[in-house]
C-alpha cells in the first residue's frame, strides 16, 4: 500500500501535463498504420449495400447529445439530441421536446447504458444522465429519438451514471459534487455538517415511458465517480469509486488529493428497496431521503487506492476493478469476500456511520503492469480478460483479472478516456472490438486549427491486439456502449395515431381554428406541399394578428421511410420536423409583424424547393 503514496503525488504532476509527454511515439505509430496491409483494410471495410455489425452509442460530452457509429466501419450514422437543441432535427423547437428539455439549453452526456434483461442488452431503450443540469433521460431505441427527461434533485451532477441493473430494475445516480440537501445557500464553512452527496434511485416506467426518483440516499459530502451494477451473483449490489473523501472546499486538484485512500462505496439496493418499503427513510421536498447513518445496513464503504476514477465489475459478477488514476494500479476485489466480511463484520471503523470493510479481507489482488500509468476504465472480452485504458502512458492494457498478468498491450493516440469492448458491460462480451476513446487526437487528421475533435480508434482484439482504424468525433466520447446491430429494431414509420387530438391525416381535415387570440393550426405536410387548410384561397398560407398565439400541428402524411419534412419560418427562429407519420406541433407568439415565407427544411423530393408558403403577421394598428 506505502508504495503509492509517492509514486501517486509524482504522477499528479504528470497528469496535468500529460498530453505533451508522448509526441515520440506518433512517428511510429504513423507508419504501422501506413503499412497496415490488407487484412486490416478488409477488416474495417463495409461494401455498399452491406452494413456494419455493430452500432456504437457514443456520448456526446458537452454537446449533450449522443453520437450513432457503424462498426467495424467507424462511419458516423446520426446524431441523437438529448440534452441540446438540435435544428438539424429541430428538438428543443418543438412542444414535446421543448417540455422535455424543461428550459435549458445544454447539457453535458457522459455514460450511455442500454436497458438490460437478465444482464444482457435487450435493444430497447437508451439511458444518459446530464452533468451540466443534472437530469436523466431515456432514449427509444425505436425511433432513436429522446422520450423523457428528469430533473434530478439534491444532486449537482450525475456523472457517474447511467449504469442500470441487470434487469433494468433501477439505474443508480450518485453526484458528483456534493451540494446541501434542496441545494439551499449554506456556507463552505459548514461543508462537512450539512452537505451531503445524494445518491439517486431512478425507476423506469416502460409502459409509461416515464423516468422516476424511487429514493435518494445522503451519502456523505464526497465526490462520487464511475459506478458500475452487480451481474449475476452480485446482482443486488452496486458500486461506486469515490474522491476528496478529504472533504475539501477549494483547490480540489491539491486537496482532494492528499489521503493514501478514498472508498468504494458497496451498497445493496435490495435492502435499501426494503428500507423504503419499511418506512425508514424521511421526507425531503418529496423525495424519500435514506440516512445511511441512522438506517444501518445495506452500505459499506471499501477503502482503495487514492482518487479512483473507474471502477468496473466482472461479466461473471465475481469481481469489481478499481482503477487508480494517480496510483498505477489496479485493484481487483472480490465480491464473495466482500459478502462474507458484511456477514462477519469484519469492519476497520467507519467513516459517518457507515461501516468499512477490512482491505485486506477482499482485495484480491493488486496489479501494477510495468510503466503503465493513469489507468482509469476496464472493459472485458468474451474470456474475461481485462482491458484497462492507461491515460497517462496512452495505451491500452489487457490483463487476466483471475492472475494479474500482463497479457497483451497496445499504444493508442492518446490519453485514452474510457475504451468499450462489444456488447462490453453485458454477463456475455463479444470478444471481437475495443473502441479506444481518446482526448486527444494530435497528429491523426488534418489540421482543423487550434482545437482538435477527439478520436476513436478501433482495435482488432481477436488476436494480438491492433489498431487498425480511427475516427474523428465531436466533443466528447466520455463512454460508449456497443451493441449487435441485429438487437436493434426499429419502426420505419410512425403508426396512425387516430386518438392524437392534433393529428389530420386526410386533406379535407385540415383547419385553421381561432378561439380568441389563439390559433390553431392542423396541418399536412407532404411531398411537396404543405396543406393548412385545403379550403381555403390559398392553403399553404397562415395568416394571423400581430400578438397571437399560434399553434401549429403538423402532420407528415407520408408514410414513406425518409421522407422528414421540415418546418420552418423565416426570420421567426423556428424550425421542427415530422419524421414518416409523425405529428409535431410548434407553439409561439407572434410578436413581429410583417410578411414571413415558410417552408420546408429537409430535401424531400424534387420539387422541395418549392414546398414553401407564408406566415402573414397582420400588424395590430
Ligand atoms: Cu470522461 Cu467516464 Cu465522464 Cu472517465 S469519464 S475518462
Ligand atoms: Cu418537404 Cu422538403
Amino acid at each position: 500500500m506505502k508504495k503509492w503514496i509517492p509514486i501517486a503525488s509524482g504522477l499528479l504532476a504528470g497528469f496535468i501535463a500529460a498530453t505533451i509527454n508522448f509526441a515520440d511515439f506518433s512517428a511510429k505509430t504513423n507508419t504501422e498504420a501506413a503499412l497496415s496491409n490488407k487484412t486490416d483494410a478488409e477488416k474495417v471495410y463495409v461494401p455498399f449495400g452491406q452494413k456494419d455489425d455493430y452500432y456504437l452509442f457514443a456520448s456526446g460530452g458537452h454537446s449533450g447529445q449522443m453520437f450513432i457509429y457503424g462498426v467495424p466501419s467507424m462511419r458516423k450514422i446520426r446524431t441523437i439530441p438529448v440534452f441540446s437543441q438540435d435544428s438539424a432535427t429541430g428538438y428543443g423547437f418543438d412542444e414535446h421536446s421543448k417540455k422535455l428539455m424543461g428550459g435549458y439549453t445544454w447539457g453535458d452526456l457522459h455514460h450511455p447504458a442500454f436497458s438490460e434483461t437478465k444482464g444482457d442488452y435487450d435493444g430497447k431503450w437508451m439511458f444518459a444522465t446530464d452533468v451540466g443540469n443534472s437530469r436523466a433521460a431515456v432514449v427509444d431505441l425505436e425511433t432513436f429519438t429522446t422520450k423523457d427527461i428528469i430533473n434530478v434533485p439534491n444532486t449537482a451532477g450525475p456523472h457517474c451514471a447511467a449504469f442500470v441493473t441487470e434487469n433494468t430494475e433501477y439505474m443508480f445516480l450518485p453526484t458528483r459534487f456534493a451540494v446541501p440537501v434542496g441545494q439551499k445557500y449554506e456556507s463552505l464553512d459548514n461543508y462537512s455538517q450539512n452537505y451531503r452527496g445524494v445518491m439517486s434511485a431512478v425507476t423506469f416506467d416502460e409502459k409509461n415511458v416515464k423516468l422516476n426518483i424511487a429514493y435518494q440516499v445522503a451519502l456523505p459530502p464526497w465526490s462520487y465517480d464511475l459506478s458500475d451494477a452487480g451481474k449475476k451473483g452480485s446482482a443486488d449490489w452496486a458500486v461506486m469509486t469515490t474522491y476528496n473523501t478529504e472533504e475539501a472546499t477549494t483547490t480540489m486538484e491539491v486537496n482532494a488529493s492528499q489521503a493514501d485512500r478514498d472508498y468504494i462505496v458497496l451498497f445493496n439496493w435490495k435492502e435499501l428497496e426494503k428500507m423504503v418499503k419499511d418506512g425508514k427513510y424521511e421526507d425531503v421536498d418529496g423525495q424519500k431521503m435514506i440516512y445511511p447513518e441512522k438506517q444501518k445496513g445495506g452500505i459499506y464503504l471499501v477503502p482503495v487506492a487514492k482518487s479512483p476514477h473507474g471502477v468496473d465489475v466482472t461479466p461473471d459478477g465475481k469481481y469489481f476493478i478499481a482503477s487508480g488514476k494517480l496510483a498505477p494500479s489496479m485493484t481487483v476485489f472480490s465480491f464473495e469476500k466482500s459478502f462474507k466480511a458484511v456477514e462477519n463484520k469484519d469492519f476497520a471503523g467507519e467513516r459517518n456511520g457507515i461501516p468499512i470493510i477490512n482491505y485486506k479481507s477482499v482485495m484480491e489482488r493488486e496489479v501494477n503492469p510495468e510503466n503503465a500509468l493513469g489507468p482509469l476504465h476496464t472493459q472485458f472480452d468474451d474470456k474475461g480478460m481485462a482491458y484497462t485504458t492507461m491515460f497517462i502512458s496512452s495505451e491500452i492494457v489487457k490483463w487476466d483479472p483471475k492472475t494479474g498478468k500482463t497479457l497483451d498491450r497496445v499504444p493508442v493516440q492518446y490519453s485514452p478516456g474510457h475504451s468499450v469492448s462489444a456488447e462490453g458491460d453485458t454477463v456475455s462480451p463479444d470478444g471481437k472490438w475495443l473502441i479506444a476513446l481518446n482526448k486527444i487526437a494530435k497528429d491523426s487528421y488534418l489540421s482543423v486549427g487550434p482545437s482538435h475533435p477527439e478520436s476513436m480508434q478501433l482495435i482488432d482484439i481477436s488476436g494480438k491486439m491492433k489498431v487498425i482504424q480511427s475516427a474523428p468525433v465531436d466533443p466528447e466520447p466520455h463512454y460508449a456502449q456497443m451493441i449487435k446491430a441485429d438487437k436493434i429494431k426499429t419502426i420505419n414509420v410512425y403508426p396512425k395515431d387516430e386518438k392524437n387530438k392534433d393529428a389530420v391525416y386526410k386533406q379535407n381535415d385540415t383547419k385553421i381554428v381561432r378561439k380568441g387570440n389563439e390559433v390553431h393550426v392542423y396541418g399536412i405536410a407532404m411531398r411537396s406541399r404543405f396543406i393548412f387548410d385545403a379550403k381555403a384561397k390559398r392553403p399553404d398560407v397562415i395568416e394571423v394578428n400581430e400578438g397571437d398565439h399560434v399553434f401549429i400541428h403538423l402532420t407528415n402524411i407520408d408514410f414513406d421511410e425518409d421522407i422528414t419534412h421540415g418546418f420552418a419560418i423565416n426570420s421567426y427562429d423556428l424550425n421542427i420536423e415530422v419524421q414518416p407519420g409523425q405529428t409535431n406541433t410548434i407553439e409561439f407568439t407572434a410578436d413581429k409583424a410583417g410578411t414571413f415565407p415558410l417552408y420546408c427544411t429537409n430535401f424531400c423530393s424534387a420539387l422541395h424547393q418549392e414546398m414553401n408558403g407564408y406566415f402573414l403577421v397582420k400588424p395590430k394598428n
